[in-house]
C-alpha cells in the first residue's frame, strides 16, 4: 500500500493516477478541511482532467484520511519554499512529514520525497532525523527522491507521459519504486542516485528561469530603443539551435521562482548567471509599473485607481496564484498607493484584496487603462470586450487589429 503525503498539486494528481492504474492508495494531509472535502467527493483545485481522473480514483478505491497510514511506501510532496534571508531550501516541512511518517512506518517500508529539494537535502536532513529516531537506514526505512516534472495546465497528460527520475542509492530500492511509477508512466523511468536526482530536477527549473530571463532582458532592451522584441524572437527562433522563451511580466509559481534560489543560496559565489536571471525575472513587474506610467502619461491618464489588473494567477488557465506577477506588482505598488488597484481574474473565486472584482464587465466599467497580466484563454475571447479600453498587454495576446490603443511590454 502506498500512502502519499500531502495533498497538493503534486500529491493530489499523483496520488489518483496511481490509485486508477490498480495501486492501493491512502492519501493524507495535515489540512483536516482538505480530508474532509476530499471525503465528500470535492476535488480541492481547477486542473483540466482532473475531475475525471478524481471520480476514476474513488472508483478504484481510493481512501483518504487525516492519519498517517502503516503502508510499505510513503510518498512526500509536501511544500519546500526556501528563506528568504539566506535563500536556502526550507526542508522543515519535509522533516516534519518525515517524522509523522517515522511513528507509523514498518520495518523496512521506503519513504520517496518528490518535493523539489536542493542537492545534498536528503542527507542533510532526512537521513539524520531517521537514524535520531532510531532507524537503521537502509534496514529498517528505505530513503528515494523522485521528484515531479508536471506541467500545470498539462499535469494529467505529462504525469503518464513525462519521463521520470528516480534517485535511490540502494539500487534495489530504486527498481522497487520504478515498478509502482510503472504502473502510470509511460515515459522513460531513470535510475540514478540520490543527490543526482536532486540537483537535476532544481538544475531544469532553473534552465527555464535563466531563459525566461533573457526574453525578459531582451525585452527592456528593445524598449530602450524602439525595437518589437516579439518580432525579433519570432525571426531568431527560425534558426536550428535558437529557442528564445516569451519575456512576460514576471516569474511566478511555487516553482521557477524559487528553486533557482536554492541553488543561489547553497553556492554563493559560483551561482552568477542563476542570480542575475532571478534578479532580472524578479524585477518585471516594476518593468510594468514603468510602462503603466509611460502609458498614462502619452494618453493623460492621472487618476492610477482608473487603472485595472485582468488576471491574477502566475500563468494561464490555472487558478494558483502563488508567487504571481500581480500579487508582486500590487505588493511593490503597495508602497506608492492607498488604495490597490482594481483587479480581476476569472479562475479567482475567492477575494483576496477589497478592490477584487468578480465579474469583468464590472472591472471593465471601472476602469480606461486595462493591464492583461495572464494569458488565459477567457482573456484571449474577450478581445472584442477590451477593443474600447487602452491595453497593455504583458503576455502578447492582441494584434492592433483587435485593439487599436493596444500597447506591448
Ligand atoms: N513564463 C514566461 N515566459 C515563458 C514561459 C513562462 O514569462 O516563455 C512564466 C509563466 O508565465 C510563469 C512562470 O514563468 O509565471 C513559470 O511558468 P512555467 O509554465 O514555465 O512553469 P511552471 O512553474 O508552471 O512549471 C515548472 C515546469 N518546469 C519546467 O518546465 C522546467 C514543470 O515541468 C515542473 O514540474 C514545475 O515547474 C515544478 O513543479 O517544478
Amino acid at each position: 500500500m502506498v500512502n502519499v503525503v500531502g495533498l497538493g498539486y503534486i500529491g493530489l494528481p499523483t496520488a489518483l493516477m496511481m490509485a486508477s492504474h490498480g495501486v492501493e492508495v491512502v492519501g493524507t494531509d495535515y489540512d483536516a478541511d482538505r480530508i474532509a472535502r476530499l471525503q465528500r467527493g470535492e476535488i480541492v483545485f481547477e486542473e483540466e482532467g482532473l475531475a475525471d481522473l478524481f471520480h476514476a480514483a474513488l472508483d478504484s478505491g481510493i481512501r483518504f484520511s487525516a492519519d498517517y497510514q502503516q503502508a510499505d511506501i510513503y510518498i512526500v510532496a509536501v511544500p519546500t519554499p526556501y528563506d528568504k534571508s539566506s535563500k536556502k531550501l526550507d526542508a522543515s516541512y519535509v522533516v516534519a512529514a518525515v517524522k509523522n511518517v517515522l511513528q507509523v512506518a514498518p520495518k523496512g517500508a521506503v519513504i520517496v520525497v518528490e518535493s523539489t529539494i536542493s542537492p545534498g537535502t536528503i542527507d542533510r536532513y532526512v537521513k539524520p532525523v531517521i537514524r535520531e529516531q532510531g532507524f537503521e537506514l537502509g534496514v529498517d526505512i528505505h530513503i528515494a527522491h523522485a521528484p515531479e516534472r508536471i506541467i500545470p495546465g498539462n499535469m494529467i497528460y505529462e504525469l503518464k507521459h513525462n519521463s521520470r527520475t528516480i534517485g535511490a542509492d540502494e539500487p534495489a530500492v530504486g527498481e522497487r519504486i520504478r515498478t509502482v511509477y510503472a504502473s502510470f508512466c509511460e515515459g522513460e523511468i531513470v535510475l540514478t542516485d540520490i543527490k543526482t536526482a536532486e540537483m537535476s530536477k532544481v538544475v531544469e527549473n532553473t534552465f527555464r528561469d535563466i531563459n525566461i530571463a533573457f526574453a525578459n532582458e531582451l525585452a527592456k532592451i528593445c524598449r530602450s530603443d524602439n525595437m518589437d522584441v516579439y518580432e525579433i524572437i519570432k525571426v531568431a527562433n527560425k534558426h536550428p539551435r535558437v529557442n528564445i522563451l516569451q519575456p512576460g511580466p514576471g516569474v511566478g509559481g511555487h516553482c521557477i521562482s524559487v528553486d533557482p534560489w536554492f541553488l543561489v543560496g547553497d553556492y554563493p559565489g559560483l551561482a552568477n548567471i542563476i542570480l542575475a536571471a532571478r534578479k532580472i525575472n524578479d524585477s518585471m513587474p516594476e518593468f510594468v509599473l514603468e510602462r503603466v506610467h509611460e502609458i498614462m502619461k502619452e494618453n493623460g491618464i492621472t487618476d492610477l485607481t482608473r487603472v485595472g489588473l485582468y488576471g491574477m494567477t502566475y500563468k494561464e488557465n490555472v487558478d494558483d496564484v502563488r508567487e504571481s506577477p500581480t500579487l508582486q506588482l500590487l505588493e511593490s505598488m503597495a508602497k506608492h498607493l492607498a488604495a490597490p488597484l482594481p483587479v480581476y481574474d476569472p479562475y479567482v473565486k475567492t477575494r483576496m484584496f477589497d478592490s477584487q472584482v468578480f465579474d469583468l464587465d464590472t472591472f471593465l466599467a471601472d476602469v480606461d487603462l486595462v493591464i492583461v497580466m495572464v494569458g488565459h484563454d477567457e482573456i484571449k475571447e474577450n478581445a472584442d470586450k477590451l477593443q474600447s479600453k487602452i491595453v497593455l498587454d504583458t503576455r502578447n495576446l492582441f494584434t492592433r487589429e483587435q485593439i487599436s490603443r493596444l500597447y506591448k511590454l
